[in-house]
């Protein structure tokens, strides 16, 4: 009688573990989701391209908090400098940020590039 009694208790202790086990399990893959891990590369991107002697936008808007590349294209010798946020690339380049701070960064060419050179002047909002 007490042996049928210690039996059915192991019985129901191994099925309460394996319930337990299973839902671990769950939980295990929904902690391993490398999808996300593996996404490093920015899913946002803008595009700065510049000519004698403007920029293609007055405003190009980035959001805040997501990694976005900057990448920057342009007809002519020009660059563009982004000094709050540490950006300064030439022709042909981009840079990956992402910026935490909501607001207005301004942007300019960074290379003495003729008459307009001072009207080259641009803004990035993070919102
Ligand atoms: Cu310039």
């Amino acid at each position: 009688m007490r042996k049928i009694l210690l039996v059915s208790v192991v019985a129901a202790l191994v099925m309460i573990m394996a319930a337990c086990g299973s839902n671990n399990d769950k939980s295990g893959n929904a902690n391993n989701t490398p999808a996300e891990n593996t996404g490093t590369a920015a899913a946002n991107e803008i595009v700065i391209k510049a000519s004698n002697w403007k920029f293609d936008q007055e405003v190009y808007t980035i959001k805040k908090g997501e990694a976005t590349t900057i990448s920057f294209k342009s007809d002519g010798v020009h660059g563009v400098e982004i000094p709050d946020l540490q950006v300064k690339l030439t022709d042909g380049k981009s840079k990956d940020v992402t910026v935490n701070d909501a607001g207005e960064y301004e942007l300019h060419c960074d290379i003495p590039c003729g008459t307009g050179h001072s009207k080259m002047i641009a803004k990035i909002k993070v919102e």
